[in-house]
């Protein structure tokens, strides 16, 4: 591999699976440009000091720590597991899901106490490790590397630590959920003792991605209002710093602009029709920058 140059970040993402194409939409929209068409085990981006290296999920915290790449974009609960010392520095909000024990769906569960003795079988022994002291309890962890949902009805285990998402997994398998241990989701890693000329292009890169997660599920808003309603409906959207309120040539109108989350989109429409907002449009928001 060509030595970490000190003019460009390194940035160490997957390769296939879970994380690799969000890993690589998140640099695209902040503006770091791969080609994954003709990618190789190291790319470099086109526009943005920063080359991308392709690795397994389980070998990047490593990589990261030894300095081999500068950062990675990595599950939380890969950079828990591995316990090397990297820094975390940014949650990117995609790759969400949950550590968590599942016994056969028969099993009367009531506590934690339930595991002391019982042989569970994981890819996450350090984790669980952790919890079981946490709580007082002994049972024997099996590591095993993957398929883990199938260990109870092999007769390899009584019980799972396994990542959960949507759940169907566990449930096809006749399992289910007791204790929700670690929640995790995509981070961004970084080496500990960057350089400064690094650390500079990190915090341009940070900038960035906040700039992008923040305007996921946002969307932006605009309609014409009664200008005596313009105070309540601040009060409704109150977007950022102040709603924009710009005034309509019709006399006793206004137009008022605003950003919401899609969550809350319908109902704040219905309660500013209420107010007598009308011609409401809702467009998409490409970045928000604080
Ligand atoms: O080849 P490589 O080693 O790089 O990849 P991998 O096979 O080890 O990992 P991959 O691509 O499966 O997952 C990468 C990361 O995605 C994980 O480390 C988590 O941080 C995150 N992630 C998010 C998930 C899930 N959701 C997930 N649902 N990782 C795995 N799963 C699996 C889980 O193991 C179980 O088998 O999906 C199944 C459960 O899903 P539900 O929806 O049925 O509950
Ligand atoms: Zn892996």
């Amino acid at each position: 591999m060509n030595e970490n140059s000190e003019k460009m970040l390194r940035v160490a993402i997957q390769t296939k699976g879970r994380l690799n194409e969000q890993s690589v939409e998140l640099l695209n929209e902040a503006g770091v440009s791969i080609d994954e068409n003709k990618r190789k085990f190291l790319t470099r981006a086109t526009d943005f000091p920063l080359e991308v290296l392709y690795l397994r999920d389980d070998d990047i915290p490593q990589t990261v720590a030894m300095g081999v790449a500068d950062l990675g974009i990595v599950g939380l609960n890969e950079v828990e597991e591995k316990g090397y010392k990297v820094d975390v520095v940014q949650k990117l909000g995609f790759g969400n899901c949950r550590i968590s024990l599942a016994v056969p769906k028969d099993v009367e569960y009531m506590s934690p106490d339930y595991f002391n003795g019982k042989r569970i079988a994981t890819s996450y022994p350090r984790i669980l490790e952790r919890y079981f002291a946490e709580q007082g309890v002994t049972a024997e962890i099996h590591e095993i590397a993957g398929s883990v949902e199938i260990a109870p009805a092999a007769g390899i285990s009584d019980a799972i630590f396994d990542i959960v998402s949507s759940g169907g997994t566990l449930v096809s398998n006749g399992l289910k959920e007791v204790e929700k241990v670690f929640f995790s989701e995509a981070v961004l890693i970084a080496n500990p003792s960057l350089s400064e000329e690094k650390r500079a292009m990190l915090e341009v890169l940070q900038f960035r991605f906040e700039a992008v997660i923040d305007s996921r599920g946002m969307k932006y808003l605009l309609m014409n209002l009664p200008a005596e309603k313009v105070e309540e409906a601040i009060r409704i959207v109150p977007a950022m710093r102040s709603p924009t309120v710009l005034p309509l040539a019709q006399e006793g109108w206004c137009s008022l602009h605003s950003v919401v989350r899609e969550k809350e989109l319908w109902d704040k429409v219905e309660q500013l029709k209420k107010i007598g907002a009308e011609g409401i449009l809702v467009l998409s928001l490409d970045k928000i920058i604080r």
